[in-house]
């Protein structure tokens, strides 16, 4: 039903959108209002879940949208840069900008096009990774044919556009590698190892850079992951936010703290990196979910208010490592289960693909485009059977994380909780539970054993309900009499006595009472 209304009121907007773009541009020369964008009629909240489809290119991703993202619950996904790129086999060549055209090994500007409005279609916002603060490093010949040289990127960018092409006595001036990856005006204004430093305190360079984001605002992406934030300083990201045709989702990655994330959010949401690392000590191995007692206080610490991305792993701590990944099997999934269930944060989980190289990217044909995907296992995570804390993908396996079951049913859960204050925290040996208002209650069992689980406190009304983990997306079936999932009961006191599998969970809510 969600779906469905989303659905309805995204083709509504969409329609309305481009009467409004149509009245405007013909009166004023000016684009739309932000009110006639369908894409951001509904903004991104903690009510949203977002994905990263990290190595996806624009025509599978916009199949996925339809047939598993938009039915799955997902409100948005995270893209590939979508410009042109250096040319290579390795993942990271997207992170080096050759131009700012819509053409790279993910797909053409109409494929990216047909993508984006496949998506809104389907109710899934699309948030592009915005590459912005650097260009490519060397010279080469760009994936759309682009020659580039020693910063010059003409016509986009020449080398005074850049801050080691400014004249010496320009405070901007630098012309080195970041050192102190800290230091203000060391970590904006010198590179980015290896890559040129955009000038974007230069009003042409914020220009070009507009021009960048609003060709794909004006095909319907709702906004931006900015790459490397922290190097970019917060008046010129504000300068470049206030030129776009409409309001844009930013969310800006400042890596590694939260004290200088603080310093980016007046232009946007960051990414709450100690939560991540709390997903890392939670889940890294068995045993460990109990510490998910102390998260609250911790996150109250964070000062990122309810501007805070949370999340398990993307695409660098994937590749590179420094979180819990795919080949993690059981304790993976349990942990973006975990992201879902928490009232702090707007979760974002991720999907990719298996690699023996960290630095390969995606399955790629002759040309150097990136396939079709291969969805490993159509709903499952392929974890080893006599070892689950660890996978069995293939080189090149796609993840497929947006078809998982239990994680379909951990957003229906975390729709059936809403804004559900947390109680009754309950945090022992490898087992970390709590309720959700009255409207819900979850427990995570990370050890392998199984867990007996006796007389745990929920708030729940007394009854039998239907376990939304096992039980996927729609757990209840036939008018509320059956469950497709682990069904189980809530005394009169509203507490629940359970057997609880190893490396698993159970999600309980007022949505999955049986009859
Ligand atoms: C990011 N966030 O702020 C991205 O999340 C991260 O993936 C990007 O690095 C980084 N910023 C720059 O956009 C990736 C990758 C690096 C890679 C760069 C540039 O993690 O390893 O660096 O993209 O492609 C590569 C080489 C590196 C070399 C550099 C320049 O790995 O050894 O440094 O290119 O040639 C000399
Ligand atoms: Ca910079």
């Amino acid at each position: 039903m969600r779906n469905l209304i989303l659905v309805m009121t995204n083709r509504l907007g969409r329609m309305l959108a481009a009467i409004g773009l149509v009245i405007s541009l013909g009166l004023t020369g000016l684009p739309a209002h932000a009110e006639d964008s369908p894409t951001i009629a509904k903004p991104i909240t903690s009510a949203s879940v977002g994905i990263q489809m990290f190595g996806w290119n624009w025509n599978a991703l916009a199949d996925e949208c339809t047939n598993y993202l938009g039915p799955n619950g997902y409100d948005w996904i995270l893209t590939l840069p979508p410009q042109e790129h250096k040319t290579g086999n390795q993942w990271w060549v997207h992170y080096q900008p050759v131009s700012y055209k819509l053409e790279s090994s993910a797909g053409t500007r109409a494929e990216f096009a047909h993508m984006v409005s496949d998506c809104n279609a389907a109710g899934v916002k699309v948030v592009t990774d915005a590459v912005v603060n650097h260009m490519a490093g060397g010279r080469g010949i760009g994936f759309a044919g682009t020659e580039y040289e020693n910063a010059d990127f003409s016509p986009l960018f020449a080398a005074n556009d850049f801050h080691s092409g400014l004249a010496k006595s320009d405070p901007h001036y630098c012309s080195t590698d970041i050192s102190n990856w800290n230091a203000f005006d060391e970590r904006t204004n010198c590179k980015f190892p290896g890559l040129p430093d955009l000038a974007t305190e230069k009003s042409s360079v914020r220009q070009k850079i507009t021009d960048f984001l609003n060709d794909q605002l004006s095909l319907g992406v709702s906004g931006f992951r900015i790459d490397a934030a922290k190097h970019i300083q917060p008046a010129d990201l504000k300068a470049i936010k206030s030129l776009l045709i409409r309001d844009a989702y930013f969310v800006q990655e400042v890596a590694g703290s939260n004290t200088i994330a603080q310093e980016y959010l007046g232009t946007g949401d960051v990414w709450a990196w100690d939560q991540q690392q709390f997903a890392t000590d939670m889940f890294s191995s068995p045993g460990y979910a109990n510490l998910g007692k102390s998260f609250d206080a911790a996150s109250r610490e964070y000062g990122l208010g309810d501007q805070a991305l949370t999340w398990v792993t993307n695409h660098d701590t994937d590749h590179h490592g420094g979180g819990v990944t795919y080949n993690q099997g059981k304790l993976y999934q349990l942990s973006f289960a975990w992201i879902l269930s928490e009232p702090y944060g707007k979760p974002m989980l991720y999907s990719g693909y298996a690699f023996f190289d960290e630095n390969a990217e995606a399955p790629q044909n002759v040309s150097g485009k990136i396939e079709k995907p291969y969805c490993a296992s159509s709903t499952e995570v392929k974890f080893n059977k006599k070892i689950p804390t660890e996978s069995t993908y293939d080189q090149g396996d796609f993840t497929c994380v947006e078809r998982w079951k239990p994680l379909t049913g951990m957003i229906g859960w975390r729709d059936a909780v809403g804004d559900g204050v947390k109680k009754y925290v309950y945090a022992k040996t490898g087992v970390y539970g709590f309720a959700r208002g009255t409207q819900g209650y979850v427990v995570f069992n990370s050890n392998a054993r199984s867990f007996s689980a006796s007389k745990l406190k929920t708030g729940l009304p007394a009854g039998t309900y239907c376990d939304h983990y096992s039980g996927g997306k729609s757990p209840i079936k036939l008018a509320g009499k059956t469950c497709s999932g682990l069904a189980v009961t809530i005394a009169k006191d509203g507490t629940l006595t359970t057997k609880l599998a190893g490396l698993s969970a159970l999600a309980i809510s007022s949505a999955s009472r049986l009859k």
